[in-house]
């Protein structure tokens, strides 16, 4: 088909792919969370529904996207590792955060009665996103743990700020100057001798956050044909609560380092 005279204007859309050959890590975070959080009565300091809602959007985004090897969710924000070889949309930068952000806003939104029940979605919630590369492997794993941190360092905090509003009286200005200054081991005290409170036995889920991974699941299924009950091991999608700083980690799951061919 010929090409109309309006066609030249293509030539505005500047390309933007990314650095070959680099990790990608597209991070979508959650639009004006704070008053979402308290327009729908999220518990404080964490709302498990909330959190197990975040965890199925980026399930779905892993079964729908499949060059994403691992995603970590924490608060209202979840970040989904790409890897180097990946040619996913030709590494359009805007593509490939456009489409995470917009299958997982639309996944909110669908599974939202699953977790919440009776309690409505009361507007339309909206999620920002970015893509980044990180040249390497060191890089890569320094930036999920710099989330990883940021989880811990922010449920501390709300564990020892709502421990001392909610058990302890006080109003929230008055737990905010009671926690400026103090130190990790400082909550952790106010936790243990205030409230009894040991905070290394609160959740994991709540601590370390959410890392999804695809892993090895036997999935029975009954054979259209024979009528049979076939297992097959499939890769799926699954939540963890593990440590992603240490080493322990990545030496449990090599495969997530190793090059792709
Ligand atoms: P933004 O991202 O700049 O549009 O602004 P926000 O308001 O989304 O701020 P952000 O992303 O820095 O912080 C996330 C907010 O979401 C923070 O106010 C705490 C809230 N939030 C997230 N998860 C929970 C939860 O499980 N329970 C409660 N109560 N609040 C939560
Ligand atoms: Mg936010
Ligand atoms: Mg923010
Ligand atoms: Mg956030
Ligand atoms: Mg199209």
């Amino acid at each position: 088909m010929a090409n109309s005279k309006y066609e030249y204007v293509r030539h505005f859309e500047l390309a933007d792919s990314l650095l070959p050959s680099t990790w990608l890590v597209v991070r979508i975070d959650g639009r004006g969370f704070h008053r979402f959080s308290q327009s729908h009565n999220f518990q404080k300091p964490n709302d498990r529904r909330s959190i197990e809602l975040m965890n199925r959007c980026a399930i779905e985004v892993m079964k729908d996207i499949k060059d994403i090897i691992l995603a970590y969710g924490e608060s209202d924000e979840y970040s989904f590792i790409i890897p180097k070889t990946s040619n996913l949309y030709s590494r359009r930068a805007s593509k490939i955060s456009s489409t995470v952000v917009s299958l997982f806003a639309s996944n909110f939104v669908m599974h939202w009665s699953e977790y919440f029940g009776e309690d409505q979605l009361l507007y339309a919630p909206c999620f920002d996103s970015r893509t980044v590369c990180y040249p390497n492997d060191k890089i890569l794993r320094d930036y999920l743990s710099w989330r990883q941190a940021d989880c811990h360092i922010n449920n501390l905090f709300n564990t020892t700020f709502w421990a001392l509003v909610l058990k302890g009286g006080m109003t929230e200005i008055e737990a905010e100057n009671r926690l400026k200054g103090t130190l990790s081991k400082d909550k952790n005290e106010i936790l243990f001798t205030q409230y009894d409170i040991n905070y290394n036995n609160i959740d994991a889920i709540y601590r370390k956050g959410s890392t999804i991974i695809r892993k090895k699941t036997e999935v029975s299924t009954i054979s259209p044909r024979s009528g049979e009950l076939v297992t097959r091991t499939k890769l799926i999608p699954t939540a963890i609560y593990d440590d992603i700083i240490g080493q322990e980690f990545w030496d449990a799951h090599p495969e997530l380092l190793e090059e792709k061919k």
